[in-house]
This record gives structure tokens, sequence and C-alpha cells, in this order.
């Protein structure tokens, strides 16, 4: 029987690459010039689509692929999958949850403790030779023992919260309701944002994003973290007013940020380059051999078991 056609939405390393050109076509729309003829011409044959978290797969595409029978998003997000028109087709849909939590977790008190403590100046001031021309280094900011809010206590949230526990710090969460494993920690279920920013010294955004969330974190929120304050993005660019988070930072009534996601990423708003109060990251909190090797594994998994007709390892739709 032949392989199945799949669209690949985007690149995957080699070690992926490989095992699935050995069981699919793999049509490779990333590389197309001429986008919208490439699936005209592959898209009735294609049955599934392997995708990207930050790449998904919209309506159009979805619509150009009428034997499309499943999506496997190589990653935790799929904000950027239309579900409704895959609810309206039965298209099944998966994601690579568990097998990143801890790196993007791990990435997460890292920016925080890189920011707060001045990291990466400091290793630019040793190597300039700053350090010999002009004395010690700046003073910076301790982040043990402060105030630190987790906005979405999910997966990567819970996380997050119990890294920072062990920097003896006071956890508060704001989550859909409280959750009995947080209580039992000690941590302060928060439900209103801004409630919740206005309490916190770092102000960790780990939530799932959505519709739902879509600027979440607005001037309000913002303005409660204040100009002490510091806020972490871990999640998406778009549970995020970045407009008001550039002039809160621009204007010093946001203290400082750290973030891995960005609104038209890889293109940010050139006015993130201009500011130094912010640590930038290109998206790459899932991004270890280990943990993307074990992605790519699942979106696999997930394509193999739904064209075996199996139950699907992690299925979303
Ligand atoms: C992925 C992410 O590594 O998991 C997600 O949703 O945003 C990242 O962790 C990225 O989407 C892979 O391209």
């Amino acid at each position: 029987m032949d392989k199945p056609h799949i669209l690949q939405v985007g690149p995957y390393p080699e070690w992926d690459q490989a095992p699935l050109d050995a069981a699919y076509h793999a049509h490779r729309y990333f590389e197309a010039s001429d986008k919208a003829a490439f699936l005209a011409e592959h898209g009735p044959k294609i049955r599934g689509i392997a995708t990207r978290g930050e790449l998904g797969a919209n309506a159009a595409m979805i619509a150009a692929c009428p034997n499309l029978e499943i999506i496997s998003v190589y990653g935790v997000g799929y904000d950027a999958v239309d579900l409704d028109a895959c609810r309206a087709r039965g298209i099944r849909v998966t994601n690579t949850p568990d097998v990143l939590t801890n790196d993007v977790a791990d990435l997460g008190v890292g920016m925080m403790l890189a920011q707060s403590r001045g990291i990466i100046g400091a290793e630019a001031w040793v190597r300039d030779g700053s350090w010999a021309a002009k004395g010690l280094y700046p003073l910076q900011r301790k982040v043990w023992g402060k105030r630190a809010g987790v906005l979405g206590l999910g997966r990567i949230g819970f996380e997050v919260a119990k890294r920072l526990a062990g920097f003896d710090m006071e956890i508060a969460y704001s989550s859909r309701a409280p959750k009995p494993e947080a209580e039992a920690r000690g941590w302060a279920f928060i439900a209103d944002p801004v409630a919740l920013a206005a309490r916190s010294d770092f102000l960790f955004v780990s939530l799932a994003a959505s519709a739902a969330t879509r600027h979440i974190v607005n001037a309000r929120v913002i303005e409660a973290l204040g100009p002490e304050g510091m806020l972490i993005n871990i999640s998406r660019a778009s549970n995020i007013d970045e407009n008001a988070l550039l002039d809160a930072l621009e204007s010093g009534r946001l203290g400082s940020a750290a973030l891995d996601v960005f609104e038209g990423e890889p293109k940010l708003n050139p006015r993130f380059l201009s500011l130094p109060n912010v640590l930038l990251q290109p998206h790459h909190a899932s991004g270890t051999f280990e943990t993307r090797k074990a992605m790519g594994q699942l979106v696999r998994d997930n394509l193999a078991a739904h064209f075996a007709g199996k139950p699907l390892p992690t299925p979303v739709l």
C-alpha cells in the first residue's frame, strides 16, 4: 500500500525528517515559493498535516485539503490550528504535551534569573574589558524570597511554581479554579490577573493561548505589576497586549520583562531592540536535543496511530 501523503508545514531536524520521509510522502509546504499553487496541486492528496506549534494550520490550509484526517502539532500550543474548521469536518488534532513541560519551565525560571541578576550584561562586562576598565559590575536585584505570580497553573505553570518554591518565593497563581495540589503547597489562588500582578514581583505567563486569553495581560495588569515588577512570558505573545507592554517598558512603568515569544516572530517589533530592560529569547523554551527528539517522536507516533486505526497518544480533538 502506498505511503500516505502529508503536508509538512515547517522544517524538522534531520533525525525527524528521515523517518517522516520513510513513512509518508511529506510535501514540504515551507519550501514552496507559490504556496497557494502548492496547496492546489497537493492538497487533494493530503490525509495528514505535520506542523509546528507556532505555525499551526489555518482555515484556508485545512480547506485546501479535502481529504484531511489528522493534524499533528510539534509543540504543546495548538492555538494556531483552526479548531473550528477541524471540528466541522471531524479532523483529529494532536500535540506534544508533557515531553516539553520541564524544559519550558526551566527556561522561564532561567530567564527570570538572567534578567534579575543581569547575567547577560555581566558576561559582556567581562568579555569587553569593562571589569578591568570600570571596576565592579552594577548591583542587580535578588529573586529568592520575593513574590511570584503564575498566570495559568497548567502543566508548565505548575512546574514553574515548583521551581520557584526552591527559591523560597511567596507563590500565588491564577487559574480557572483553585487547584488542590497547589493549595496543599500553600500557593495562594488569586483569580483576577490584576490582583495577581499587584502582589507579584515576578509574573509568569504560562497559560495556553486561545481567543479567550488574548491580551489577558493588558495595560491594567502591567500597571499593577509596576516599576519594580518583571513580566516573564513563556506562553504565546497573544496573551499579552504587546503595545501596552512596550509603552510600559519604555516609560519605566514596568520594571523589566523576559520574553520567549513575540507578535510576528521572528520579525519582532523593533521597539524591543532598543530596550535595556528586556531579555529577548528566540522562542526556544523547548529547544533542547532531548526534548525536541521526544516531540518529533510524538508527532510521528500520533500520525502512525491514526493511520493504523489505533488510539491517538496525545489527542486534542
Ligand atoms: C515548540 C511551543 O517548541 O510547544 C509549543 O507550543 O511553542 C514550543 O515549545 C515550538 O512550537 C516548535 O516549533
